[in-house]
């Protein structure tokens, strides 16, 4: 069951939950109440190489595991998950903030992954290709790629977990998972499950601490292999450039800079509706968070006043009250950057509509609370309209045309999520082709991706791979080409061909 009993975590490793020795701890703060709800170790080098050691000698008997049984722990992890999925999500409100509603639509994004990656046991397809020459055979097949490092971030703490470490697990990797140290508990929980759901020790191990220690450690140990990461552009370029050095498999997810487009001819009430639920939920801090909505100028009033209005409707607080649309900020540091970019954009000449302000009065005097935020009459090189915010700030930039639009939407620097309001079945289609993000929808928010479609984006959202889907395979696994001579001869590809 919920096994976060003692306050002070420990990591787990080899199939055993071990402190480590003379580190420092840090405090695990619910944001909406400023209470330390438990501590998380700032673990060393030490750790992560003990946890390679044994990774290293686990992964050699779990590759050989048949594929198919590999998958049934999956089974079992996301039935456990299914059956704790209350708890875990009451939990996932109390460490990351998020308001209830989302964090049982989180959990059950575990909970679809675990059985979507189960059923690749049975596919992991390769494939067959006729050999040049005579009796002669030739496939390719997805090898497992050895040990492999994830290290996800604070705002999806299980789900990003889940798309990462399901693949690489069924596909007869070993993992070493460095979470976030602001939300460790799901970690510690999704760790748990695994042990009861049979994982041979050694497969998963979680190694809590920093980036700068425990993240370098694992990009820079020598036996992990692959590593995957979801975070801040500044973090993933440093790990992409040791990688690129170490001449190591990396995959980055990085954030974005989504916009919602409004065309005059489009459903107001169902974009007021997505522009919310994608700006404004989970407090803004999704890597799909709509920041920018893109408004033909025919529509701007009018969609300006409704939205004005619906944010009013808005109920701000502690998330784990069923009432609340919208929970806090993960902490204080993101506090003072969203509030940084409230000055850019005045300086800038936006015009703030509303919001803009820190909440610290009444109940939300504990917590890491912020209003709300629309800008209006943006120009689209102004920096809050090219910078990732990672808060409740959304800008309304006016276009003219439908061209106009989608330029605007692909003149920034990432190319993750998009969408575009309109009821124009052509263009519907020339912006599905056109709008250069890894991710578009059609008269829908910029958030809600599907775990069983790729999930990644263009430009500096990422380096070309892909979580979730079955494209995460590609991360985890190597195609490795086999040929079967029967022919009894030397036969010399290329050569012998006549
Ligand atoms: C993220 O913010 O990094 O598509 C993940 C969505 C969610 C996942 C977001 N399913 O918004």
């Amino acid at each position: 069951m919920n096994l976060v009993k003692e306050k002070r975590l420990k990591n787990y490793i080899d199939g055993g939950w071990i402190a480590p020795k003379d580190v420092r701890y840090v405090d695990v703060v619910n944001p909406a109440t400023g209470e330390s709800v438990a501590e998380v170790p700032m673990s060393t080098k030490v750790e992560v190489d003990a946890a390679v050691e044994f990774a290293k000698q686990a992964q050699r008997g779990w590759a050989i595991v048949p594929a198919p049984q590999r998958a049934e722990v999956l089974y079992r992890v996301g039935s456990l998950m299914k059956e704790r999925k209350e708890n875990l999500s009451q939990l996932l409100t109390t460490e990351n903030g998020k308001v209830i509603e989302e964090a049982r639509g989180e959990v059950q994004e575990g909970i679809d992954m675990a059985f979507y990656m189960a059923g690749e046991g049975r596919r992991l397809f390769g494939q067959t290709t006729p050999s040049e020459l005579k009796d002669k055979f030739a496939m390719s097949v997805r090898a497992p790629v050895g040990v492999v490092g994830i290290i996800t971030p604070w705002n999806f703490p299980i789900a990003i977990a889940t798309w990462k470490s399901f693949p690489a697990i069924v596909a007869g990797n070993a993992v070493i998972w460095k979470p976030a140290s602001e939300t460790p508990l799901m970690a510690h929980e999704l760790a748990a499950i695994f042990a009861e759901a049979g994982l041979p020790k050694g497969v998963l191990n979680v190694v809590f601490g920093s980036g700068n220690t425990v993240g370098n450690a694992m990009v820079e140990h020598k036996d992990i292999r692959v590593i995957s990461f979801t975070g801040s552009n500044e973090v993933g370029r440093n790990i992409a450039s040791k990688c690129g050095q170490l001449l190591k498999k990396v995959s980055l997810e990085m954030g974005g800079k989504n916009a919602v487009i409004v065309m005059d001819d489009a459903d107001l009430d169902l974009a007021v509706e997505g522009i919310i639920w994608s700006a404004f939920g989970t407090s803004g801090q999704r890597c799909t968070a709509c920041s920018r909505v893109i408004v033909h100028e025919n529509v701007k009033e009018h969609l300006q006043e409704r939205l004005l209005k619906e944010i009013k409707r808005l109920k701000i607080g502690n998330g784990l009250d069923e009432k609340v649309r919208i929970g806090p900020i993960i902490n204080k540091v993101s506090l003072k950057k969203i509030n940084s970019y409230i000055k850019i954009g005045k300086e800038e000449g936006a015009n703030l509509l509303t919001g803009g302000y820190v909440l610290d009065e009444g109940e939300h005097k504990n917590g890491f609370y912020y209003a709300p935020t629309i800008f209006t009459d943006v120009s689209p090189n102004m920096r809050i309209a090219q910078e990732e915010i990672f808060g409740p700030v959304v800008s309304l930039i006016p276009v003219k045309s439908f061209v106009e639009a989608i330029e605007v939407n692909n003149n920034v620097a990432y190319g993750l999520s998009s969408s575009i309001f309109t009821k124009d079945i052509n263009k519907v289609f020339a912006a599905q082709r056109d709008l250069d993000t890894g991710i578009v929808y059609v008269n829908a928010g910029t958030t809600g991706a599907e775990i069983h479609l790729p999930f990644g984006g263009t430009k500096g959202t990422g380096n070309g791979h892909r979580d979730s889907g079955v494209a995460a395979l590609d991360v985890f696994t190597e195609w490795k080409s086999i040929y079967i001579d029967y022919s009894g001869r030397l036969q010399r590809a290329q050569i012998d061909v006549d």
